[in-house]
């Protein structure tokens, strides 16, 4: 058995994430994820609540691994972060936590979401026109601005931590 990756200050191992084989499989077959706001309160959200906000595509996404090889360039649809956030009165924020089924996360800060408009940071829903499945992501983070490692492509979104 491995030791699990270090830590600094309390930050979470996912913060500073190591290349690694992406797991297949989310841990459990609900899509639902929760919000929670920096005053502690949460709201629980599923994609057919997505379903009932603005829509976006993102042309042109590619899945860029740096262990087993590129996919796409795939179109993503689905909901800005901006606009979730926006429809659930998440006001006064500086970074948000988006942590995944398995324990994989990234942090987006809300500059980035501001800098990022023109290809706005998405909880996609489907992909190529065809819903995602739980398998293939849903909900996914897609951060159309990593063009790296694929390491912020979040599958399986669980939580949202508004900071
Ligand atoms: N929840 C979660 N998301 C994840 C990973 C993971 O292990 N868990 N791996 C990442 C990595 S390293 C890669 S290369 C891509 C793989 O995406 P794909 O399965 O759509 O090809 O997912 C990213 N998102
Ligand atoms: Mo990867």
């Amino acid at each position: 058995m491995s030791a699990p990756p270090p830590t600094s200050g309390g930050e979470p191992a996912w913060l500073h994430p190591q290349p690694h084989e992406p797991n297949p499989a989310p841990s459990n077959p609900d899509p639902t994820f929760t919000l929670t706001r920096s005053d502690g309160t949460s709201t629980t959200i599923t994609v057919a609540d997505l379903a009932r906000l603005p829509q976006q595509s993102v042309p042109d996404c590619t899945i860029i691994s740096t262990g087993h090889g590129t996919s796409g360039p795939f179109r993503f649809d689905g909901v800005t972060l901006r606009d979730l956030l926006n429809a659930y009165a998440v006001t006064a924020w500086a970074y948000a936590d988006l942590v995944s089924a398995d324990g994989f996360g990234t942090r987006v800060q809300r500059d980035e979401v501001e800098r990022s408009a023109a290809r706005p940071i998405l909880l996609a829903t489907s992909c190529d026109g065809e819903p995602l499945t739980r398998a293939q992501g849903l909900v996914r983070l897609i951060v159309p601005h990593e063009t790296e490692d694929a390491l912020r492509q979040v599958k399986w979104v669980a939580e949202i931590q508004i900071h």
